[in-house]
């Protein structure tokens, strides 16, 4: 029998006939043990072709908004302070962007963990050089306070654009099953160097598609290869995470220069680091707080 034909349960249903189209019983499996999981490009459905247009669209952007040459991505010695800028809001460079947003394999995990009302928050890339520091454990979840845990809030879908083969590529590393813990890492948790928790390194092929609900913890290793890793990285969230208007738009200078508190409250795109147009880093952090201190 399959619970799936009676058709009883709408939203459901169609998660559970694509999960059954696709095989994607071990990534669901996965994601609900360990809060992440790699899909390979065969199951996902794409091609040399893809990967190879999503990556040269990439550094073609790169270039393009950012005013250098980086060629070769292999042997490119751009500098980081370069190609870690203007990466922010993809979907108009190439259509390939689009692709990679509605891909109908990810987008099946996606709704598993976020719901049929799941929508696309950001994209951005990842270009990381030799030399590259890592960065400490942290969760993608912003915003979501301790206690609010049972179910994923956002999700990180992020396209490898070159090979993850070892530790010498600077690769994402996760905390396997920490999204249960509920809540973003404190101060003393982060450092990769020292951290009680246990991770394990992201190693797959270019093309694969790591996705990880919101709050599992990762953090990333230092790159010493030469060339760049890189990476689309893409964030979805539940629909709840929108405002029901967006005030940024329209609310009058005037207003908001009368009452500060109202720009204090207006709900300015910040998540998850800076909005690529209008970076605001003072105001990150007290946001990124509310993952260990619903007060904040
Ligand atoms: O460099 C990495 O792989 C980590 C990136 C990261 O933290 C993220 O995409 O949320
Ligand atoms: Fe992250």
């Amino acid at each position: 029998m399959d619970i799936a034909d009676y058709q009883k349960a709408v939203n459901i249903d169609p998660v559970m006939n694509e999960i059954d189209n696709y095989n994607l019983y071990k990534h669901i499996v996965e994601l609900e043990a360990y809060g992440l999981t790699v899909v390979p490009p065969e199951t996902l459905g794409v091609d040399e072709d893809f990967i190879n247009r999503l990556r040269t669209a990439i550094v073609r952007t790169c270039e393009q908004r950012n005013n250098i040459r980086m060629g070769d991505y292999q042997t490119s010695t751009a500098p980081a302070n370069k190609t870690f800028k203007n990466s922010w809001d993809l979907l108009e460079e190439d259509e390939v962007f689009v692709e990679a947003a509605i891909n109908p394999v990810q987008m099946a995990l996606i709704r598993w963990l976020l719901g049929q009302s799941a929508v696309f928050s950001g994209q951005t890339w990842i270009i990381k050089g030799q030399g590259a520091p890592g960065i400490g454990l942290h969760s993608d979840s912003h915003g979501i306070p301790p206690g609010a845990g049972q179910i994923a809030h956002m999700c990180n879908a992020s396209w490898l654009c070159t090979d993850y083969a070892d530790a010498a590529d600077g690769p994402t590393v996760f905390v396997p099953g920490s999204h249960r813990y509920g809540r973003a890492t404190l101060p003393h948790e982060a450092d990769t160097s020292n951290t009680p928790f246990s991770y394990v390194p992201l190693i797959a092929k270019a093309g694969s598609l790591a996705l990880w609900n919101g709050a599992t913890w990762h953090a990333s290793e230092a790159r010493s290869k030469p060339g760049f890793r890189i990476t689309l990285v893409q964030n979805y969230m539940r629909s709840y995470m929108r405002p029901q208007h967006n005030y940024e738009v329209g609310t009058s200078p005037q207003l908001l220069q009368k009452y500060p508190e109202l720009e204090k409250i207006i709900g300015k795109a910040l998540y998850p680091y800076e909005d690529s147009q209008n970076p605001e880093p003072k105001r990150i952090m007290p946001f990124m707080h509310t993952g260990t201190d619903p007060f904040a």
